[in-house]
């Protein structure tokens, strides 16, 4: 970086001067889903779980097949991809908001807003706790800053009237009918709107409607199918009789060369869940998709309505992904491709519709939606600028992709041919090594073998220099505590 530049953002972060005003300002609409596996759209190839809205998206912006995020759960993806930095510059790992680590630094929304635009969130873009937060309809692990406005979409989560069954940890069916954060299945009485989702997207149109004028930044934040599985009735259907619904490949031995720490926080085993139970959690969760995708399609649908679908750069993610059954693995924090990979579709006005196979990381979405909005891209991001792969999507700008899930001190680099995996900065609770070419559903743990001590080793090698890159920044962190001694 240059010296004048980086005493520039030292001494004002967030104030650097605009692009010139000559620049097209297009809007950005941002839809952020909670918990979604890419696996579950039928624009990634789901034949169960249609997602027409989503696919209309997809059909007209660009679908990444290789987007990963950051963090596998909630609070440390969405801290990265709002304030710009990996969890482990900022050290934000849990669950709080990184306003206390960047100090005055421009969020994401914020820079935007600094540029003069209208910066409003509906519901979940920081963390907050489902269901906890959204009965509350509270704020959770939200910046104030980073907002002209913002509004959050109380809902009753699993307490709505409707039918429902506790799948996890209830093997003689006896526990209540229904529960908070577990896995839960409500087929709700009445329509969208008792819910969050449908508040959100009901504000989100009112909001385009009202802000159609200037340039705006709306980031909706749904937060289905994050567990409970509650969504109305009429969503099921498809899903029914539960019996039908097909579960992935159980293969003997599966979990023998792996190390503990890979083993899934939730497993079929712990959650006590039988195969009827592990059926109906994926039509719950296929229905829980389905009402989602209905509320994405609100929102776009207002978007037409108000002439702005050529004038708005239209994202759609989620936070990170969530297994349905792999390995007999249930939700997130897993570094397999299912929980680290997400859901990516862009959508920039005047470029023609594309799948894109190159890297790409939910970082990135901040730089690049900058600098096609014209505005400054400020060199302390640590994510990269992916402008050029929406029209040409060959472009490469990452040969492969970082991320991490601090509960079990993983990292994963990810590329064309390896996944790697590893637990502690010194390896010491293990590796994996998947040959994403000969076993795409990674069955085979390659990291120990002799045969590929050389590639692990190389990759071992690139972790330690990747996290040593992403803790060089301007935030001034002390990191020494945080590493394990023969680091420092
Ligand atoms: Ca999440």
């Amino acid at each position: 970086m240059r010296p004048l530049l980086l005493l520039a953002i030292l001494l004002f972060p967030g104030t650097l001067p605009s692009a010139p005003a000559d620049q097209p300002k297009h809007n950005v609409l941002f839809l952020i889903s909670d918990d979604l596996t890419y696996t579950a759209l039928s624009c990634y190839g789901n034949k169960v779980c249609k997602t027409p809205n989503i696919d209309r998206l997809a059909s007209r912006g660009t679908r990444f097949t290789r987007a990963y995020c950051q963090g596998t759960y909630c609070g440390p993806s969405r801290a990265s991809f709002m304030s710009g930095y990996y969890p482990h510059a900022t050290g934000e790992l849990g669950y709080r908001n990184p306003r206390p680590r960047i100090g005055n630094r421009a969020t994401w929304s914020q820079h935007f807003m600094n540029s003069g635009y209208y910066a409003a969130r509906v519901s979940k873009i920081y963390h907050m706790g489902v269901p906890i937060g959204i009965e509350q309809g509270s704020h959770g692990a939200d910046d104030a800053a980073s907002w002209t406005e913002r509004f959050n979409s109380k809902g009753p989560e699993w307490r709505a009237p409707g039918d429902g069954e506790t799948l996890q940890n209830n093997p003689d069916g006896k526990k209540p009918a229904v529960g908070g954060n577990t896995f839960v299945v409500v087929e709700a009485d009445g329509d969208d709107l008792v819910h969050s989702d449908g508040k959100t997207a009901k504000k989100a149109v009112e909001l385009i409607h009202l802000h159609k004028d200037k340039p705006f930044w709306l980031g909706v934040g749904f937060v289905r199918p994050h567990v409970p599985f509650v969504a109305p009735r009429s969503y099921y259907p498809p899903f029914k009789p539960y019996r039908k619904m097909v579960l992935p490949p159980k293969i003997p031995g599966d979990w023998d060369d792996i190390p503990k720490a890979g083993l899934n926080y939730c497993t079929s085993a712990n959650m006590k869940m039988d195969l009827r139970r592990q059926r109906k959690a994926i039509g719950g969760y296929y229905a829980s998709v389905a009402y989602m995708d209905a509320q994405v399609g609100k929102v776009l649908d207002a978007l037409d309505q108000a002439g702005l679908t050529e004038k708005t750069i239209i994202i759609f993610t989620s936070d990170h992904g969530y297994h349905l059954g792999e390995h007999d693995f249930w939700a997130k924090v897993s570094l397999r491709d299912e929980s680290a990979g997400v859901p990516l579709i862009i959508s920039v006005p005047g470029k023609k519709p594309a799948i894109c196979h190159s890297f790409v990381e939910l970082l990135d979405l901040y730089p690049t939606t900058a600098s096609l909005c014209g505005l400054d891209v400020p060199a302390r991001l640590q994510g990269e600028d992916i402008s050029k792969m929406l029209g040409n999507p060959s472009h490469k700008v990452r040969e492969e992709a970082f991320c991490v899930a601090p509960m079990r001190k993983g990292f994963l680099l990810r590329n064309t041919e390896w996944a790697y995996l590893q637990y502690g900065e010194d390896a010491g609770g293990g590796r994996e090594l998947f040959d994403m070419v000969k076993d795409p559903g990674q069955f085979t743990n390659l990291a120990e073998e002799p045969s590929h001590a050389r590639i692990t080793q190389s990759f071992q090698h690139r972790l330690a220099a990747r996290l040593q890159t992403i803790r060089t920044n301007d935030l001034g962190i002390e990191y020494g505590k945080a590493r394990p001694k023969k680091n420092r």
